[in-house]
């Protein structure tokens, strides 16, 4: 029998169903918390992680997500363009603020608000990718047009 999912698992878990799909979240005994750790735990590729990562635009102070490919360093100043705004790496606190999640399990959903959203496109050459559903372990497995489809996000080139 597998056991209930942790609070913020199950928020994520509620809002993808909300949404109309049906991928599931999953807890793994090991954590999930890195992209890199969740690629050893699932058994992917980095490259297959859909990490989320929360900037604050400047001077608004207006969060911005990049889902990002897990191999990926997201190019800033190419970020920064796409916002037509400066953009600044969040810290912890404003990050919690923002979406409602710790870092290490920020999902692409469920978050406190809707947040505007760019797509790392080099995630489009995968059938399946995983992203991060709440807590350091727990993810769900998605394919590219679900998370289009999920977060109204756009896809663009966004790797440094
Ligand atoms: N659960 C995994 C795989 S989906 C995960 O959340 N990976 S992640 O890469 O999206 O989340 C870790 C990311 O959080 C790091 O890549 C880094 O960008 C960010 N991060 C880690 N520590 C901090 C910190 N102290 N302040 C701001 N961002 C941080």
């Amino acid at each position: 029998m597998s056991q209930p999912l942790k609070d913020s698992a199950r928020r994520v878990q509620e809002a993808v169903r909300a949404l109309g799909f049906d991928f599931q979240v999953l807890e793994f005994p090991a954590s999930t918390r890195t992209a890199a750790e969740a690629a050893a735990a699932i058994g992917c590729l980095e490259a297959q992680i859909a990490k989320s990562l929360v900037f604050a635009q400047h001077p608004s102070g207006n969060p911005v997500l990049v889902i990002a490919s897990g191999a990926n360093r997201v190019d800033e100043s190419r970020l920064a363009a796409l916002c037509g705004a400066q953009i600044r790496r969040a810290d912890a606190d404003y990050v919690r603020e923002q979406t409602g999640f710790a870092i290490g399990g920020i999902p692409p959903v469920g978050h406190a608000q809707p947040l505007p959203t760019w797509l790392d496109e080099d995630l489009q050459q995968y059938i399946e990718i995983w992203a991060a559903a709440g807590t350091p372990n727990a993810v769900f497995r998605l394919t590219p047009s679900a998370l289009h489809a999920l977060t109204g996000g756009q896809w663009a080139a966004i790797r440094n």
